[in-house]
């Protein structure tokens, strides 16, 4: 057995550094990436059990020149999370490091470790009287440390922010292996450089995250959800205007789905009964939170879906009578992206753009597609909220998804992209870099910018160990 492998069992304890070499030990489920594109092979997962052990297995990897990949829940769509295929990575699990460390009601916040999934985190918010509002489809497995480390954005960004508008503190081991106490609850301090929104985003590159002391939110009283077949994209973008003026901040949530998106959810998990979308070529999901009451936030909604009817920005309407129905078509939105996934491979774009110009950019790069690859479906849907969408792009009907990919995938990535550019937008809007877009930041990305997350890099990780080739090559 290796130096490096001996130093980590004695660290972590012989159960929590798992190799191939093991018998009976299967590695997929950190080597694997969830869309299934990559299939990496690590030297070793090894699953340290605090911060301290975080900080020695960091130390030995560098002594050792060792790279680590940081994963949380392997939810990335991505390719950031799973080490590369030459057997030499460490790929370094948070899994076991996921205590809810405190709350702290005056101050609005709530201490967590890196490993805490998502969704217990919100429980814990919950059971402590608050509201944690980030919310994605993976919450059920993902993780406040890859959240952080992605910057996730989710259906709650219109109101709340992205993860990192809900972080004021970060407790990081860097890569030195050297542990930075920044747990700060602070919701002012100009004491400097901004390291905490540094390395937020970071996709692992430049330290780890152990922990991180998060905001809370009020409760609402009321909470209503509404389901509307809108006629054009012009339509959706002017329904959301009229939204944020009768709303104003009671708007939580307001996402766009196009109708082969929800065919496909049709498709496969027709349980689901998904609402109004045979007769439309759009509809959207908008979420009401109100801090008065349910009667409050009834009126209010419906008066402003009889507006958006009488404008012509909706063509038909239902608003969830109760919690389990709000819950069942936040699910059908949740679901596009396993749908699209039992569709077969696919290209997928999380792109952000002006909201006022995404119905320009979508009949034009739509009919720019359609003449690349004839025949091409376009699973549509995203944060319209935000200016984000996910402009995916499945094969056309019967083709291999492995050869539609070796053909397309390049020549489509370009085509959007150059769109985004145009139409002044991100080629990455929520899902971070990764492997996948790391081709392609250096031909978007401002060239000043990207010379400067490069000295960062070089600053704060000069031998390249941290999950190395992703976000820069
Ligand atoms: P991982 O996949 O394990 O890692 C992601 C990245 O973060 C990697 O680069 C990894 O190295 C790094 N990382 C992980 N942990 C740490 C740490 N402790 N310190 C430093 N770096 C770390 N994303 C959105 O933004 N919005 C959505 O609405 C959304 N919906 C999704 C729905 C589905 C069904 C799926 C499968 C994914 C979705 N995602 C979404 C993508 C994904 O869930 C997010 O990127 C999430 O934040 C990843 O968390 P994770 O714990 O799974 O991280
Ligand atoms: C979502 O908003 C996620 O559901 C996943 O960001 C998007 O599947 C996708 O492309
Ligand atoms: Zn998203």
């Amino acid at each position: 057995m290796s130096t490096l492998l001996s130093t980590l069992r004695l660290i972590c304890g012989d159960s929590h550094v798992l190799t191939h070499d093991d018998p009976g030990t299967d590695l997929s489920a950190w080597e694997l990436d969830w869309r299934k594109r990559i299939r990496g092979r690590a030297l070793a997962v090894v699953r340290p059990g605090n911060t301290q052990e975080v900080a020695d297995v960091v130390k030995a990897c560098a002594a050792a020149g060792t790279a680590i990949v940081p994963q949380g829940g392997n939810t990335g769509l991505v390719v950031g999370g799973v080490p590369d295929d030459t057997g030499t990575q460490i790929l370094l699990s948070l899994g076991r490091i996921h205590t809810v460390r405190g709350v702290d009601p005056a101050n609005l916040t709530i201490t967590v470790e890196a490993g805490c999934v998502l969704q217990n985190l919100q429980a814990a918010a919950e059971a402590a009287g608050f509201l944690f509002p980030l919310s994605l489809g993976s919450e059920g497995s993902c993780t406040i440390g890859g959240n952080l480390g992605t910057n996730a954005g989710g259906t709650q960004v219109v109101r709340y922010g992205n993860t990192r508008d809900l972080c004021l503190g970060l407790e990081v081991v860097t890569a030195q292996g050297e542990i930075w106490h920044g747990l700060s609850g602070l919701r002012k301090d100009n004491t400097g450089y901004d390291l905490r929104n540094l390395m937020i985003g970071s996709e692992g590159t430049l330290g780890i995250i152990t922990a991180a002391t998060m905001k809370l939110f009020p409760q609402p009283a009321a909470q209503l959800t509404a389901w509307a077949a809108v006629p054009s994209m012009q339509a959706a973008v002017d329904l959301l205007g009229l939204v944020h003026q009768r709303l104003g901040p009671g708007l939580t949530g307001f996402e766009v789905m196009g109708q082969f998106a929800l065919g496909l959810v049709d498709k496969h998990y027709p349980q689901l009964r998904v609402p109004l979308w045979k007769e439309t070529p759009w509809c959207v999901l908008l979420e009401n939170s109100d801090s008065e009451s349910e009667g409050h936030a009834r009126g209010q909604f419906e008066a402003l879906l009889e507006a958006a009817l009488e404008a012509g920005y909706a063509s038909d309407a239902v608003v969830a009578e109760n919690l389990s129905q709000a819950k069942g078509l936040w699910h059908i939105r949740e679901s596009i992206t396993l749908a699209q996934a039992e569709e077969g491979l696919n290209i997928k774009h999380d792109i952000s753009i002006p909201v006022s110009r995404i119905p320009a950019f979508v009949a034009e790069t739509d009919a720019l597609l359609a003449q690349e690859v004839p025949g091409v479906r376009m699973v549509n849907f995203g944060h319209l909220g935000d200016g984000n969408l996910h402009y995916n792009v499945q094969s056309p009907e019967g083709a291999d998804g492995k050869a539609f990919l070796q053909d397309f995938e390049d020549k489509v990535n370009t085509l959007v992209f150059d769109q985004v550019a145009k139409f002044d937008g991100s080629i990455s809007a929520e899902h971070g870099v990764g492997e996948l877009k790391v081709g392609k930041l250096p031909l978007y990305k401002d060239p000043t910018a990207l010379a400067m997350m490069r000295a960062v890099k070089k600053a704060l990780d000069p031998k390249n160990l941290m999950n190395p080739g992703r976000v820069l090559s």
